[in-house]
């Protein structure tokens, strides 16, 4: 007879038993979902980019935004707005994996079936985007079963091996994941070929070239905003969580609705429309008072106007109604599109190059002076000629007006904090798309309102560099600038937020001369 071998547990020093293995079962969670996650996304990447799982509960989420919850998150974030909902995204999935862990450890089958919901819903959101079909729920789908796979898998090892092995296990399973992740990324298939498209793109050429902007059109100020932005340095703003790739060879435009002569158009066909070149100013209804959410671009495209009076728009028809096709759509007064003085395009080309990805390629709308969630929709695949009466477009669904031109505005760039006591160039850039800017004034202080000097007006559809030469003393002074358009009107100091068409009010800036 032998005495049973002591034990080498000490009961007494180790945590509960409880806690000890619902930790175990939350990193088995963990590691399940990032399994998952990283699945999800490898097949998407492979097959359509954008029924990505995370992608399509990402745009689901967009979809059910109300207008002061986007008008609050890119006050926050800004164009930072989208890697911002993915992070919130992956940590919420990451959590309820956990919670499938714990659910899975103790009341079996449970965790299994969170998991398998989640597929329901990540399936459920990529089918019912816009263009997708039934076999978009497959990226969902696999993830769900690697995910609850690896889930039972873990859970069942938690109980069954040495702790060492099953952290051995759940670090493995979630490396795999983010590895599947990572190269989901750098694989995704269509968003390569977009670019390849886009490389081969021969842009037509214009039948009319925009004048080049005059030298005195603009100041030579360092920090000021230049009078064409670079492509690169474009705001982008829109719903699409990853851009639509769209391949030109296999792209329509449809314009149709309450018109005599419904058509389709090809890429090609586009392409070989009479094309000419247009500098605009693009404005997003988010842009903050002093805001930068806004850009000129020289945009290379073809006339709406003509395309129109080909469909032949019958009695009553009021408003175009634009497609995109990330499921975003544009409600545009038909007399703006008509309107023989406006250069409203559709365009190709922007700033010399094909328009890229982010930008709408491969064509998009471009309409002076009107925001550009009633006018500017990119990845277009539609033009539906109807009434306000009878169709309401994307944004005026959740909280936006139906039309929404463009606020005479004006913003002070420069100087910054810390600029040197003595002759100070203040300068910025004001607008009034399609009206023109006539006056530019600066306040210093309570000080009285003084003229600035304004660059040639290069266009009327473009904004307008202003400076003013300030003798600025030692110490914290207060900015304020207002325009005045071409009709006499003057930007009001009224205080008003960007819902439901654009903000209003006059930027001040606080600045410490030293
Ligand atoms: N397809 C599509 N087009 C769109 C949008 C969108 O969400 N989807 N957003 C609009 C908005 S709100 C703005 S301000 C402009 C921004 O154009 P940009 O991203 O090229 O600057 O695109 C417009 N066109
Ligand atoms: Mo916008």
């Amino acid at each position: 007879m032998t005495e049973p071998a002591p034990s080498l547990e000490r009961p007494v020093a180790a945590p509960p038993a409880g806690r000890r293995s619902s930790a175990l079962a939350a990193i088995a969670g963990v590691a399940s979902a990032a399994a998952a996650l990283g699945a999800g996304e490898l097949v998407a990447a492979v097959f359509n980019a954008s029924a990505s799982p995370i992608l399509s509960v990402g745009s689901f989420v967009i979809d059910l935004t109300p207008a002061f919850l986007k008008s609050a998150v890119i006050a926050a974030f800004g164009t930072g707005d989208k890697p911002f909902l993915i992070v919130v995204l992956l940590v919420l999935v990451l959590a309820v994996g956990a919670l499938a862990g714990l659910l899975q450890a103790r009341r079996r089958p449970f965790g299994v079936v969170l998991v398998a919901l989640l597929g329901v819903v990540a399936a459920g959101a990529a089918v019912t985007r816009t263009g997708a079909t039934a076999v978009d729920a497959a990226p969902s789908v696999v993830a769900a079963v690697i995910g609850a796979a690896m889930l039972v898998r873990l859970i069942g090892r938690s109980t069954t091996t040495g702790r060492r092995a099953f952290l051995r296990g759940a670090v493995v399973t979630t490396a795999v994941g983010i590895a599947a992740g990572v190269a989901a990324r750098a694989l995704s298939a269509g968003q390569r070929g977009t670019q390849r498209a886009i490389a081969a793109v021969r842009l037509p050429t214009p039948t009319a070239t925009a004048a080049p902007p005059a030298a005195a059109d603009s100041f030579d100020v360092p920090g000021l905003t230049p009078l064409v932005t670079p492509n690169a340095d474009f705001y982008r703003i829109d719903i699409a969580l990853s851009p639509p790739a769209i391949d030109p060879a296999a792209w329509r435009l449809e314009v149709t609705g309450e018109v005599e002569n419904p058509f389709t158009l090809t890429y090609r066909q586009l392409s070989a429309l009479p094309m000419h070149e247009s500098p605009t100013t693009l404005m997003c209804v988010s842009n903050e008072v002093g805001g930068t959410l806004n850009g000129t671009a020289v945009w290379l495209g073809t006339s709406i106007r003509d395309l129109l009076a080909r469909a032949r728009p019958k009695a009553g028809a009021d408003m175009v109604l634009s497609s995109g096709a990330d499921g975003f759509s544009a409600s545009t007064p038909l007399s703006v599109l008509q309107d023989e003085g406006r250069d409203s395009l559709l365009a190709v080309g922007m700033n010399g190059d094909p328009l890229p990805q982010l930008h709408g390629f491969p064509v998009r709308m471009v309409v002076p002076g009107l925001y550009g969630y009633v006018s500017a929709t990119k990845w277009l695949t539609r033009l539906e000629v109807t009434r306000f009466d009878a169709k309401a477009a994307y944004w005026t669904t959740r909280g936006y007006s139906a039309q929404a031109p463009v606020k005479i505005s004006s913003r002070i760039d420069r100087p910054r904090n810390g600029a040197r006591a003595g002759m100070v160039t203040v300068a910025g850039v004001a607008w009034a798309q399609h009206t023109g800017i006539a006056r530019v004034q600066l306040q210093v202080d309570d000080g009285p309102w003084r003229d600035c000097e304004l660059a040639g007006d290069w266009s009327v559809d473009v904004w307008r560099q202003w400076r003013y030469r300030w003798q600025a003393e030692r110490g914290t002074h207060t900015l304020r600038v207002r325009a005045t358009d071409a009709d006499g009107l003057v930007q009001t100091a009224k205080v008003q937020g960007e819902i439901p068409n654009g903000a209003t009010g006059l930027h001040t800036v606080q600045v410490a001369i030293t």
